[in-house]
Parts: C-alpha cells; structure tokens; sequence
C-alpha cells in the first residue's frame, strides 16, 4: 500500500508507527514510489548524533529538477506551474506553465554556466519575489550550483557577509523591487556589498522596475538578453543524494549568521511528502504560500516541495496591505486560491483592519489554511478560522525550522483534529522529546520542556557551510544523541504539541529570527554608545519586538536622544535591515550583570514586558541598584 497520502487518523496513526519503528524501510517506500532517480541508493539511512553525520539514500543519483519540472511535462505540461501575482494589482498576472517553466529554467542554467558556474560552485541571489528568483534557484540545482538566497531586504553589510561566507562567484539580482506604493534600489546595495566582496566575477541583473542603475563594465550583465540568446534546453547534472543543494543563512543567539546546508534527495523527498499531506494538495488546486523566497519557508513550500508534486504555486510580489488591507483576500478570490498559508504576525495586521476588507471577497474556494513562523495566539487563530475560513477551513498550524527543511510538527487538515495555538502531532517519521534542565527524556503527557528530535528525518540540515564544530554544538551537545531545536515545548494529556517559544538568546520578530547578538554588535559600533542589550517584548502584530537598554559612552551624553535612536535604528538597519530596528531604546547607567560578566536578560525582558511585579532574586547581581533606576525610567 502506498502511504504517500494520508487520509484518516487511524491512517495517520498506523503509517506514524510504522515510520517510527521501521524509518529505513517506510522512506525507502516513499522514495521509491514518488521520484525519479537516475540510480537508486546502496543505502537508506547512515548517522551519528555526535560526529554528527547524517546521510539519506547514500549512493543515489538524481537531479531534484527532474522530478519538480521534466517528470511531468508529458502529464502537465500545460498545467500552470506558478503564477506570479505582481505588487501592482492593475499588472496582469502571468501564467507559467511546466513546459515554460522547463525553457526558462535551462536559459538560465545556461547563462550561469556560460559565466563559469560549475558544480559546486556557489551563486547568491537577491532578487524580489518574481519568476526569476524561482528559475534561479531551480537553475541552479539544474546544474548543481548550490544556491544561497538572500532575502531581498538584507541589508548590504548582510549581503556581503553572506556572499563571503561562502564564497559566492556571481550574484543573480535585479535593478531594483516593489514594494507597495515604494521601490528599492536592489542594485545599489548590491554594489556597495560588492565592495567588500573580491571573490563576486559577475552580477547578473534582472529588469524590474526600469530605473537607471550603474552598470560596471566587465562585471555586470542585464539578464534578460542573455537569456534570449540561450539555448532554451539544458541537460540536467547528475547529483549524488547528499550532494549540497543550497545553503540558507538563519540568524544564530551569537555570532555570525549560519549557513545551513541542504542536501538533495532527502530534503526532496520529505518537502514533498509534507507538502502533499500537510496541505491535502489535488491535482487541480492553486496553492499559495505567502512567504519569500529567501527564507526556508519559500524554499520548501514555495518551490521545491510544490513542483516535485507537480502543483500550481503561486508567487505574491506585494504586500498585505498594498493598495489595501483587502489585498491577500482579493488574490485568493482572482485566483480561487485552494490552500493558503501564512504566518501570524500577517494575520494579527489583517486582523486590526476593518472586517469589510475579509467580507467583500469569496473565499469559499479555501480548503486549508496554514500557519508558520511563530505560535499563533488563541485570538489571531480564531479570527483566521472565523472570518477567512469561514470555520469551514481547517487550520494547519505547522512548526518547523530552516534547520529541520520541512514541517516538523503538524495537523494534517481533515485528519488531525486541530486545537488553538496547538501544533498538534508529529508529522510522519518525526520522533520529538521533550528534555528537562538535566538532559534527561520527561516521558508522559501534561508535560513541558526543551524540544528535541530523537532520530533523523530525510531533510535535517547536514552541516554549518564552514563550520561543522559551530553545527554539533550548537544542535548536538546540549542534550546527547539529540537534535536541540531550541524551542521549549509542552504535551498535554493526548499528547498534543505546543511551542511556547525559544529558550535561547533568539527573538522571533514577524516571524523572522533574530540573533540578539548581532544587533547588539550593530549598536555598539555607534560611537556614542559604550554597551547595549536588546530583549524582546510582546507585541500585538509582531508577535515579540524589539527593546534595545543602551550604555552612552560619556561622549554620547549630551546628544539629543530621539536623534541618538534614529542614528541607532540607522545603524541597524545598515548592519541587518529594517526587520531588526528598535521599537524602544532605553538609555540606561547600567546593565544588570551576573557574578560572571553574563547580562541578566530576564530582569531585562520583564522590564521591557512590564511585568515587574515578580523579577526573581536580584540579590546575587554585581549591580542590583541598577535594576531600580532601569524600572523607573523604563518606556
Ligand atoms: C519555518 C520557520 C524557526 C523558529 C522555530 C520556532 C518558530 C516556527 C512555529 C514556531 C511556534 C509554529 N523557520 N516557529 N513555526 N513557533 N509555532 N508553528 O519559521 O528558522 O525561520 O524559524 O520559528 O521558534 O524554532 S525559521
């Protein structure tokens, strides 16, 4: 029997058990029955949770393009593969079939490879959310580049960071973006990024919003004519399984950010089993997933695990609230969109509008509704359910990490019975733990503790692009023979699964994960500021955001301080982007400190949370007066 499309609990429950007790045997199943491979493995599953090393379907050969676009050119080669839903809604639409889609993929892999890119080789691309960016990203797994995507509103210094970690040789972007009602000049941090990146030979630039931009000679290219000379067929590189299909950046508790890696046949097989489970995909239906492409969330449920289920996928350019807050509704309605899938903190903004904006559109073709990124609270979950599902709609509220490449924990609509703010299950395969403070397994249920994942599933990330100590420590130490996600979690009484949120030193902002560290290390380069530390905060949209306590240095005092935050925020949003501005800047004497030098982020948290009522011992601080004069001054 085939498991791949799970229909009922019992089902669910029969397959999960044999997944777990048999993992080799059932996604050797899986693998074997829904792709196209050039070889089949030697091997299933090889792994080591303290070397760690983790390989799926050793010895295979495939190219993950085979099975997202030629595989079903002679079944759906006229069925649309994605349709690109422009910024302006007075721009048409533009259909992409799985026969375009095919020729455009090859001209692309064509001019990468005619500028040098070979297998292994590493691209960066920074484009919008047009067609170019999913032909990129499928170019270059066509050729065996691995593709590292930069989300678009990275700032340059994030860009070049980036494309130097990995050594990128050419960057794929465009002349600029759409953003509601304002444009960006992508070309222009492109290039101040390039300044600090001497391994880039070449930008390739797509024409989007037709400003005048610096071309330099020699190095920059405009795409478009290059892909009208090439050749419109490529033939497909043969790739090992665990060959490396791209690197995706997340921000880490410290340091620099870390390139996870992704191999190929693993991460292929289990975005795709997820994605036709998770969202009950049929062959007819338009699927639309809200997020960009340059974060996992496009990669997997965008891209990858949509076309290697023949899907139609469709790619928003705009925003949610541009022309109107009616936008998202007015797309579901244009294109009878069947499953919808985004993330709370949009949720919490729509929910703000006036209901008008929901009403005057027809949902009624909406099967599934998904929710990523961050918990959803109870009363953003109702408001979904109500007013876009008409209660008709089941919500999918799908936990998952850029590390983990696929949903992790989840119901399966029409399945699972769903609970507000509740993940419900574990998908199939997936075995989580919860640990306590000692390390040990907390067995039973109406239990709470640190979230981790016993045993390996087809798309765990392999590796740190560079650093493979930084991957094991940071997911393979804290608890032995475990994968750490760093998320608390709790199992109640029938053994549901709610995330209650990091347990480290990462704040989830709109659903973007942000490393207190690296903000702290953009503060502390403006020159009047001597320390600073940033803790999150509740927020009614953003789910948490951001509160910075800044120390002036004695230079700094007599600034003006509303000109001291903008310069702040400026800072920050150079060094990281807007997503990581400051909602609130506190300038402060001091930090409360431990014994050791470690900065007391909780008193910090419930400060900014305004919840002081219970801050815990203080007593043991280096400098407890500072805690008063923090509370009394605080914003
Ligand atoms: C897919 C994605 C990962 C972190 C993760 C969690 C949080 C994601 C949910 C969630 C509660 C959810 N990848 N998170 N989904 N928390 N419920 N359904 O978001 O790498 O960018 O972020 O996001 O803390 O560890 S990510």
């Amino acid at each position: 029997m085939s498991n791949y499309h799970i229909k009922h609990l019992e089902e669910y429950f029969q397959v999960y058990r044999k997944s777990v007790r048999n993992p080799e045997a059932f996604w050797e199943e899986i693998a074997e029955e829904h792709f196209v491979w050039r070889k089949k493995w030697n091997n299933v599953l090889s792994w080591d949770f303290t070397k760690p090393e983790i390989k799926w379907f050793e010895g295979a050969k495939l190219n993950i393009t085979e099975n997202c676009i030629d595989r079903h050119l002679p079944t759906r080669g006229t069925k649309t593969a994605i349709i690109f839903e422009p910024n302006n809604p007075d721009e048409e639409a533009e259909h992409i079939t799985y026969f375009q889609l095919h020729e455009r993929v090859s001209r692309m892999a064509n001019v990468l490879k005619d500028h040098g890119v070979n297998k292994g080789d590493r691209v960066c691309i920074y484009l919008p959310m047009i067609p170019e960016l999913a032909i990129a990203v499928l170019a270059c797994a066509r050729i065996g580049a691995i593709h590292s995507v930069v989300f678009a509103g990275f700032s340059s210094n994030a860009l070049s960071t980036r494309i130097n970690d990995s050594d990128c040789k050419l960057v794929i972007t465009s002349d600029g973006s759409y953003r509601g009602n304002k444009t960006i000049d992508l070309k222009g941090i492109v290039d101040k990024a390039l300044e600090e990146c001497p391994g880039v030979k070449n930008v390739l630039v797509a024409k989007r919003i037709n400003t005048k931009i610096d071309m330099k000679a020699g190095r920059d290219k405009w795409l478009q004519p290059l892909l009208d000379e090439a050749y419109a067929d490529c033939v497909a590189e043969i790739m090992d399984a665990e060959d490396p299909l791209f690197i995706l950046y997340t921000s880490g508790s410290t340091g620099k950010p870390k390139g996870m890696v992704h191999t190929t046949g693993g991460y292929m097989v289990y975005t795709a089993y997820t994605f036709k489970n998770v969202f009950q995909y049929r062959e007819d239906d338009v699927y639309w997933c809200t997020a960009d492409i340059g974060w996992i969330t496009g990669h997997s449920y965008i891209v990858y695990g949509p076309l290697a289920n023949g899907a139609t996928t469709l790619m928003f350019e705009g925003i949610p609230s541009y022309p109107d807050s009616g936008r998202f509704w007015e797309v579901i309605e244009k294109h009878k969109v069947n499953q919808f899938y985004t993330a709370p903190t949009a949720i919490r903004a729509l929910a703000k509008e006036n209901l008008s904006f929901v009403e005057k559109h027809d949902l009624s073709s909406l099967k599934v509704l998904g929710s990523v990124g961050e918990p959803i609270n109870e009363e953003a979950w109702h408001w979904y359910n109500n007013n876009v599902g008409k209660k008709q709609s089941p919500i999918v509220d799908t936990w998952w990490q850029t590390e983990t490449g696929g949903i992790m924990i989840t119901p399966i609509p029409y399945v699972t019975p769903t609970t507000p703010t509740y993940a419900t299950l574990p998908f199939i395969g997936i075995q989580p733990a919860l640990m306590d403070e000692e390390g040990n397994e907390i067995k039973g249920n109406q239990v709470e503790g640190r979230l981790c994942i016993k045993f390996p599933w087809p798309a765990i990330a392999r590796t740190i692009w560079g650093d493979h100590h930084r991957y094991r420590d940071t997911y393979f130490t804290a608890f032995k023979n475990n994968y750490f996600t760093g998320d608390g979690a709790l199992r109640d009484a029938v053994g549901y699964y709610r995330i209650t949120g990091r347990v480290d030193d990462v704040i989830i902002v709109s659903g973007h994960n942000l490393g207190t560290a690296p903000i702290e290390d953009a503060i502390n380069e403006h020159p009047a500021v001597a320390e600073s530390a940033i803790v999150g905060f509740p927020h009614d949209v953003k789910g948490n955001a951001l509160y910075g306590y800044v120390i002036l240095k004695e230079t700094g005092e007599t600034r003006d301080r509303d000109n001291l935050r903008k310069e702040i925020n400026q800072q920050i949003t150079e060094h990281i982007g807007p997503i990581a501005k400051l909602d609130k800047i506190q300038f402060v004497s001091g930090l409360p400190k431990t014994r050791s030098g470690k900065i007391m982020r909780r008193i910090l948290r419930k400060i900014a949370s305004n919840d002081i009522s219970n801050l815990g011992d203080t007593s043991t601080l280096l400098n407890p007066e500072v805690v008063q004069e923090i509370i009394d001054n605080a914003l």
